[in-house]
């Protein structure tokens, strides 16, 4: 029998090691901006002895230390090491006292100018006074488990710093806002709802209330839980590409142009071109945007029949980063007819999304009059001149159609963009299915509830509100230190 708890709130079911309160006991800080120089730097330093940490190190212009530091207020004064009485720099600090803060710990953030060794000696001296080095995404990790944010907002924090796009980034900053979080929790109160209604079937059988007879469970599963889980999954091929952006490689047997096309796609003097077959060795990659997606193009070395030991090399290199390609520009050249070896490269390409590019058009009379073997007439062709760019919009242009239309749009349509999110809800619909056959076959009540029940916990994995540590440490350990 199922328990009639409602599902846990978020912040539930998370362990960690807490003091009572279940808030963590000890006290973190790192550099939260970026290594390098900067205007400004800042240490951040999360948990219970924060405070006592700011009265240690600082000073005000006067020499003194303030009799407590009033939180949200800026105080403008010097970090001076204890242990050798320097001043270490003139800043700002700001107190955020718990549950007003990021992390809903007291937090203190000293401002300094952005010097890495000023940043390094005030951490330093901060460590030496009571606060350990946070690991990689630390801060964010109490966020979640202080219950500020849920896992897929927590993630959106990474996806964030990490954006390559605007697109990416608006991407990130609505899942932030609890886009995904919504949609995700509108499934899971739909789900709940059903079992519950099985539930009351299952306590109260004498009553009006068989479920398997009614209409209403079938169509709460058909018409909104099974869709609204499809179409979450469904966006995840467009969400993965704006998030991450598209890897394009250029093959192609050796002089057919795939250098000067790279060079002309991302608008500089990339890579070497010469008349020369085999001058490229090795694989090179370069970044530029298609419209609102990024891309990263790879060069690769022209694949052929070869003796020469380090063509081989990079023949073998081009195969990897094709096994790695989103989409593959094929490119052959219209002053030859397909050759056999064109067919070897093409064989190669597969099971890969491939553009035929057929480049130099300059040096034939008719492009239109370039022929294509039957064995290609199903895959998408575009002619351009990788030299003087002719073409290159159009290619530009069909690869973005390939990929996505005009970005997410609103907020509410925010797409699938993380794999282990989609992975739940693979999960979730497996369930559902299989609770959906249940019901068709007529099987007790409970064993359909035990699936629902399924469902609903694969999709809380997504905002966290039933997941391992191990699975924590995974996420969090891609942040970056001091986030
Ligand atoms: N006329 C003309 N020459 C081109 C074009 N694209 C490349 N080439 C020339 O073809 C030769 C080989 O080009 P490259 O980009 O190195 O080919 P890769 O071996 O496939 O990388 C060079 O001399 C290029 O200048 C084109 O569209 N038109
Ligand atoms: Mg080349």
């Amino acid at each position: 029998m199922l328990s009639k708890k409602s599902p846990p709130n978020k912040g539930q079911d998370r362990s960690t090691a807490l003091s009572a309160s279940g808030m963590a006991s000890d006290t973190i800080a790192a550099i939260a901006t970026a290594a390098g120089k900067g205007g400004i730097g800042i240490v951040r330093i999360s948990g219970p002895g924060a405070q006592d940490i700011a009265h240690l190190l600082f000073r005000k212009r006067s020499g003194q230390q303030p009799a407590t530091f009033q939180p949200q207020f800026l105080y403008h004064g010097f970090i001076q090491d204890p242990r050798t009485d320097r001043v270490l720099d003139e800043v700002l600090l700001v107190l955020m006292r718990g549950p007003h803060s990021y992390t809903r710990e007291d937090v203190v953030e000293i401002q300094s100018h952005g010097g890495p060794q000023t940043l390094k000696a005030i951490l330093s001296a901060v460590l030496h006074n009571g606060a350990r080095l946070a690991e990689p995404g630390e801060f964010t990790r109490r966020a979640f488990l202080n219950g500020r944010i849920d896992l897929s907002q927590a993630e959106a924090v990474a996806d964030i710093i990490n954006a390559r796009s605007e697109e990416a980034l608006r991407l990130a900053v609505a899942q932030l806002q609890g886009g995904l979080t919504s949609k995700v929790q509108d499934i899971i109160d739909a789900i709940t709802h059903l079992i519950a209604e099985i539930e009351a079937g299952l306590e109260f059988p004498d009553d009006d209330l068989e479920i398997l007879e009614t209409r209403s469970f079938q169509q709460a599963l058909d018409e909104k839980i099974i869709p609204a889980v499809q179409q979450l999954i469904d966006s995840y091929q467009k969400g993965h590409f704006l998030r991450n952006g598209i890897r394009i490689v250029l093959a192609g047997r050796p002089n057919v142009g795939k250098s000067s096309l790279l060079n002309q796609l991302v608008g500089v003097e990339r890579v070497i071109v010469t008349p020369i077959p085999g001058t490229t060795r090795d694989t090179v990659d370069a970044a530029s945007m298609i419209g609102h997606l990024s891309a990263v193009f790879t060069d690769t070395a022209g694949i052929h029949q070869t003796d020469d030991p380090i063509e081989i090399i990079g023949i073998r290199r081009s195969e990897e980063s094709i096994q790695d390609a989103d989409l593959v520009f094929f490119l052959v050249d219209a002053t030859q007819p397909f050759n056999p070896e064109d067919c070897l490269v093409f064989r190669k390409l597969q099971p890969k999304r491939v553009i035929i590019v057929v480049n130099k058009i300059d040096l034939v009379d008719s492009p239109l009059s370039f022929n294509v073997p039957h064995i290609f007439k199903e895959v998408p062709i575009v002619k351009v001149c990788a030299t003087s760019g002719e073409g290159i919009q159009a290619l530009k242009g069909f690869t973005l159609e390939m990929f996505s239309d005009n970005g997410f749009g609103a907020t509410n349509d925010i797409p699938l963009s993380d794999a282990r999110h989609k992975q739940c809800l693979d999960e979730t619909l497996e369930h559902l299915i299989r609770a959906r056959e249940a019901f068709e076959k007529r099987v007790p009540e409970d064993l359909i509830s035990s699936d629902l029940q399924h469902a609903a916990e694969a999709l809380k994995k997504v905002t966290g509100a039933q997941i391992a540590t191990d699975v924590l440490d995974v996420i969090f350990e891609k942040f970056c230190i001091g986030k």
